[in-house]
């Protein structure tokens, strides 16, 4: 466990039927401690967590929406919150912006909100914000999967973003492709023809 951890609550004895109020992190790692001496042994305690309020996974959604944490309110400093996004396959994902507002740095260095077109961070980037923006900025996926990173460092906090994401019912591919070919219908991935 490293040096610098903080604690956050001790507990002893039997609380059987008096539970310890829920404990949150500001951070994403969590140790629990667990401490016995020689002698005199009882049932141990049972605990349970849950990731709360940062990333999440979108699969078959028609829409959905994502923020930072805290969000109006300023976002924690050292996060990292990924969200996935999977749609049907042909269909595309368009992600609207609606305001960001975090700490400016060239290349969007210390804090950033980075939009990936695929399943991972692997992906080509799609685009990325940082900085302080009020008016929508849309993002659309090539393909059915989108990956959004949002990441802090240690210090200078923002208000953060808040994004909204909705299924296209069409890829931006497709309707690429039937500008140009009027193609015939052959299954739900392809064009109309066109008369
Ligand atoms: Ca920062």
């Amino acid at each position: 466990m490293p040096d610098d951890v903080t604690s956050l609550g001790r507990f002893c004895g039997n609380r059987a039927h008096l539970f310890p109020p829920p404990i949150a992190t500001t951070k994403r790692i969590a140790y629990v401690k667990f401490k016995s001496d020689v002698s005199v042994a009882h049932n141990g305690f049972r605990l349970e967590w849950v990731a709360n309020g940062c990333g999440g996974r979108f699969v078959n959604k028609p829409a959905g929406v994502l923020m930072s944490p805290n969000y109006p309110d300023v976002y924690p400093n050292s996060v990292e919150c990924l969200w996935k996004i999977t749609v049907g396959f042909g269909m595309s994902i368009e992600l609207n912006v609606l305001e960001y507002d975090m700490e400016s740095a060239q290349e969007c260095y210390f804090d950033s909100l980075t939009v990936y077109g695929g399943p991972d961070e692997t992906s080509p980037q799609l685009s990325q914000f940082c900085q302080r923006r009020t008016t929508n900025q849309t993002v659309t996926s090539t393909g059915n999967n989108m990956f959004v990173k949002f990441k802090t460092d240690g210090s200078v906090r923002g208000k953060g973003f808040k994004a909204t994401f909705k299924t296209l019912p069409q890829g931006k591919w497709r309707n690429i492709f039937c500008q140009f070919t009027y193609s015939f219908i052959l299954s739900d991935t392809f064009c109309q023809l066109s008369a």
